[in-house]
This record gives C-alpha cells, structure tokens and sequence, in this order.
C-alpha cells in the first residue's frame, strides 16, 4: 500500500514529503524532481515568494545508487524564507482563509494555522509525485495537467498526442494548450493585480496508457474516482472536481452519456485489449475502475483568499470591524496548482497500480502486468 505525508511550516526550515510502500528497483533521479518543483514556482501571476526559493529536493532515504530500495523516502525541500520565529502574528482573519476556523478550533493564533494552510506545502505533495513518476514511466503510463479556465477566459482542451500538448503547455505563461493566448490572460492577470484583487480558474489532468481495472467496485474507499477526488479537493483552494462529463452528464439523458463499446482485433497488444469506445464522457472510470480509456479530471481553483484590497473583517482581540490583514501573495496561482494537481493524481494512480499489481519490487510489478494483460486476452 503506497502511502504518504507531508510535514512543514511555509516558513519554517523545511518542507518535507514521506513516501512509504513505494517498490524496489525503480530508477530515480534528484533533476526529474526539481524540474518540477521548478515548474510549481512558475506561471504568470505568482507573487514575491517564488523569486526568494529555487526549490530543490534532497532524497535522506529509501535510495540507493539511484534506485528505490522498497523502504520508506523522506524528501527535503529547504525553505530559503526561514523566518517564522521573528513573524508577527496576524490580527484580522482573511475571509477565505483557514484563519478564523483554524485560530478557534486550536485556540491559537491565526500564524499558527496560515503557515500550514498555505500552499506552500504543495511542493512537498509535488516531489513526491514527480518520485513515483518514475514508476508510472516503467508501464506507459502519462499524467498531464493544463489549464483550461482563468476567471472568465477559456481556452478549449485540444485533442492529440500528449507530447505534442506539453511543449504547447511549457511555453504558456499560464501553462494553457495554447500559447498564442497568453497577452489575453497577462492583460487579465496585470488588471486584476491593480485593483488588489486575485483569479481563479479550471485546471484538467489527462492520465493516458492506463490499464484496465485500477480501484475497484467493492467497497466505497476503494473506488478510484472516489480516491481521485479525495487527492483533488484537498488541494488548496480547490473548491470542486469533476471526471468526464461531470455535472453536464447530469442534464443530458443516458444515451448522450455513456460510451458505446466496440472491438478491434488491431488494438487486442494495447492496454484497452482491443476494446473501443467512440466517446470518453465516463473520463476513463466507470464503477470506480479504470476502463483503459484517458482518464480526465477537471478541478476548479477559487481565487487566492489575500486580498491586496482586503474585505471586511473583525479584529479577533476587540472584535471590532476591520479590514482583513494582508501578507505578500499571489495574484493568479492556477498555473502552479494545474502542476500540483498532476503530480497528486499521479500518486493516487501509483498507489492504485501498486494495489493492483503488487508493490514490492517494479521487477515483480511488471511481471504481473504482463500476466494480467495475458489472461484477461484470454492467452494463459
Ligand atoms: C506559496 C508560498 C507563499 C504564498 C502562497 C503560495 O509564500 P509567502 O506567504 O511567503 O508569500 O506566496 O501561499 C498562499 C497562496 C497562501 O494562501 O498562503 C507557494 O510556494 O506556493
């Protein structure tokens, strides 16, 4: 069972990510994972912080010359903005934030929750993800998040090969499918940042070459769809995810929904087994499984909570009208949170896959990929 955590302070010493139960024998490498701690920093918009860090990931455990050895992986992000003992703590909770629960429920200072609750723990979440990358590598199988939406802009998702979509996305400022759009969303970005206020927006992840049969129908907290939400709404700031058609396949009557099945003998070698489907509103899960079909998500990322123009708040010492405080934030953060939301997808993908095919060693793993693929052909 491929299980993991993250511990750290925004401005503490360190993030740091744990990853038990990953296999043995997977090769790994310290670049894979800062490029994508790299990629998390960047995207037009962001604020003050990402200029301060150059993330980059130390692996303390669970490798050996450059292979997982089947033991637990700690990972360390160093923050180079240490500095949370000399913080002050804020007097005016932001409405958005967690500081008005968070300070209650603790019965604590509003420092005390923001430094967790902010978003600077996801580059925790994502060197663990670009790791167990690695490990998808080995059986074809490809991740890959974009943006869709930014405040009221959208940019349609294009069919075609995943390659050819990501050096689209690479040369976007707000990693979108089509860079030829980005003076649009710079000039949205530019007048939203003048008048102190922040963007939302839709991110999607694609996952190709799956197998058929990762999660599972029995039993509720099995269900991969189930799974994938969980990862995806706890992502901070993300206020809704949808698989396929989503909340459109709830207007439209059954026959417009679900895909046709057919058969093609030339595609038996592939992971679908031969078995087609003219449409993908199901988004690669039906019943909680994977059908060997792209599976697509779709998350919705609400505006950072910092306002430079603040809402109204209450002062929680005098409980007195006030303006929320403000700290240095982003303005549009969405294209970090599309890398984010990819690299937590590929982990429920890895911990499925793992579930399915046996998490010891990626030797026996693939061994038992190619047995399955052979009896469900119906060839041992
Ligand atoms: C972030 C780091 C943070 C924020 C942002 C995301 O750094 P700092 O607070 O030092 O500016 O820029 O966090 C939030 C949006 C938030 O609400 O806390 C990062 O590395 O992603």
């Amino acid at each position: 069972m491929l299980r993991y955590y993250t511990a750290g302070e925004s401005h503490g010493k360190a993030l740091v990510a744990l990853i038990d139960g990953f296999p043995a024998g997977v090769p790994l490498n310290v670049e894979r994972i800062d490029a994508e701690l790299r990629r998390r920093q960047g995207g037009y918009g962001r604020g003050g912080r990402q200029q301060i860090e150059a993330d980059h990931v130390e692996i303390l455990s669970g490798v050996w010359r450059g292979r997982s050895l089947g033991s637990p992986i700690a990972l360390l992000t160093p923050n180079q903005d240490y500095k949370i003992e000399r913080m002050d703590d804020l007097p005016c909770p932001r409405p958005g934030h967690g500081d008005l629960n968070g300070s209650l429920k603790y019965l604590g200072s509003i420092r005390g929750v923001l430094e967790r609750a902010s978003a600077r723990e996801t580059a925790a979440r994502v060197a663990a993800g670009a790791l167990v990358r690695s490990m998808l590598d080995a059986f074809g199988i490809d991740v890959f998040g974009y943006v869709v939406e930014v405040g009221p802009i959208a940019v349609a998702p294009r069919p075609g090969p995943i390659a050819d979509q990501r050096s689209l996305r690479d040369r976007s400022v707000l990693y979108t499918l089509d860079p030829d759009r980005d003076a649009e969303f710079k000039q949205l970005v530019d007048e939203t940042r003048r008048q102190g206020d922040t963007l939302g927006g839709v991110i999607e992840v694609r996952v190709e070459g799956l197998p058929f049969g990762l999660g599972s129908h029995t039993q509720w907290d099995r269900k991969l769809d189930g799974r994938l939400a969980q990862a995806a709404m706890s992502v901070q700031a993300i206020k809704g995810v949808e698989i396929g058609l989503g909340f459109e396949a709830a207007r439209r009557p059954g026959s417009q929904v679900h895909d046709p099945i057919g058969f093609d003998p030339a595609a038996v070698d592939s992971p679908t087994l031969g078995f087609v489907r003219p449409t993908n509103h199901a988004g690669g899960l039906e019943a909680g499984m994977t059908n060997a079909q792209p599976l697509v998500l779709r998350a919705a990322m609400k505006p950072i909570a910092t306002l430079a123009q603040p809402l109204d708040s209450v002062r929680l010492d005098t409980k007195q009208p006030d303006k929320a405080s403000y700290e240095r934030s982003d303005v549009c953060a969405v294209a970090a949170a599309s890398c984010v939301l990819e690299n937590v997808v590929a982990l429920e993908i890895a911990a499925a896959m793992i579930d399915k095919f046996g998490g010891d060693s990626l030797t026996e793993m693939r061994a038992r990929w190619r047995l399955f693929h052979d009896l469900a052909r119906g060839k041992s």
